[in-house]
């Protein structure tokens, strides 16, 4: 059976995971093209703005995770349940997107793939973030009713925190400790019945 929707990502979770896990969890016939470093520089000429990731179906190309992740989510009920809990959600999702950008930094230079004093990128760029922006989270998870960002239950946004959480506590194993509701969360989001049997045998991803 041909697949409806492609999403074109790197072998990472990062800013790609949330969408794989939107697709699974809408039980959508879908491909995963998973694209390697090495064919990167050529793929990249076709990309739409010229990153990773983004989704293509009925002949388009929809660019930008978050974009993707608010179509996928409308379509699933996952994009809040109304007005104001999608704005809720939507704010959620850009706070954890100022997180993304300022703590890969440290993602990279704790894998190797950048230079750097691992303990002066911690200290400098990623301890502040961690502070801003998982203070904040843990919060919001332990008023939360339903144990998700949402009153109402499970959102994307779920799905975007947790994710990029996999990484930081492989990268800072102290944050379970430091934040045991974003800890937590993880293993509720995981136990998500429509995701459950895709993540425990989706194996380990290097970012
Ligand atoms: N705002 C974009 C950022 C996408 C982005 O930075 N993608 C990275 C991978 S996480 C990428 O394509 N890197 C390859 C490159 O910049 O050449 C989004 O959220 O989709």
């Amino acid at each position: 059976m041909s697949s409806k929707f492609v999403l074109y990502y790197f072998n990472g979770r990062a800013a790609g995971e949330a969408a794989r896990l939107l697709l699974i969890y809408g039980g959508e016939t879908w491909e995963d093209h998973r694209v390697s470093f090495a064919e990167w520089s050529e793929f990249k000429k076709n990309a739409p703005f010229e990153k990773l990731p983004y989704l293509e179906f009925d002949g388009i190309k929809l660019p930008e995770s978050y974009a993707i992740n608010r179509y996928l989510a409308k379509k699933y009920g996952l994009a809040g349940k109304d007005d104001l809990e999608q704005a809720r959600v939507d704010a959620i999702a850009d706070l954890h997107k100022d997180f993304f950008m300022d703590s890969r930094e440290f993602s990279r230079v704790s894998s190797g793939k950048q230079a750097g004093d691992k303990e002066k990128v911690r200290q400098e760029s990623f301890e502040p973030i961690v502070k801003r922006c998982y203070g904040v989270f843990n919060d919001i998870l332990k008023k939360s009713p339903s144990g998700f960002f949402a009153d109402s239950g499970l959102t994307w946004a779920d799905f975007v925190v947790s994710q990029w959480y996999i990484r930081m506590k492989e990268i800072a194993p102290d944050l379970a400790e430091r934040y045991p509701e974003i800890d937590k969360h993880l293993d509720r989001v995981h136990n998500v019945p429509q995701i459950k049997d895709y993540v425990a045998k989706r194996g380990s991803f290097p970012f």
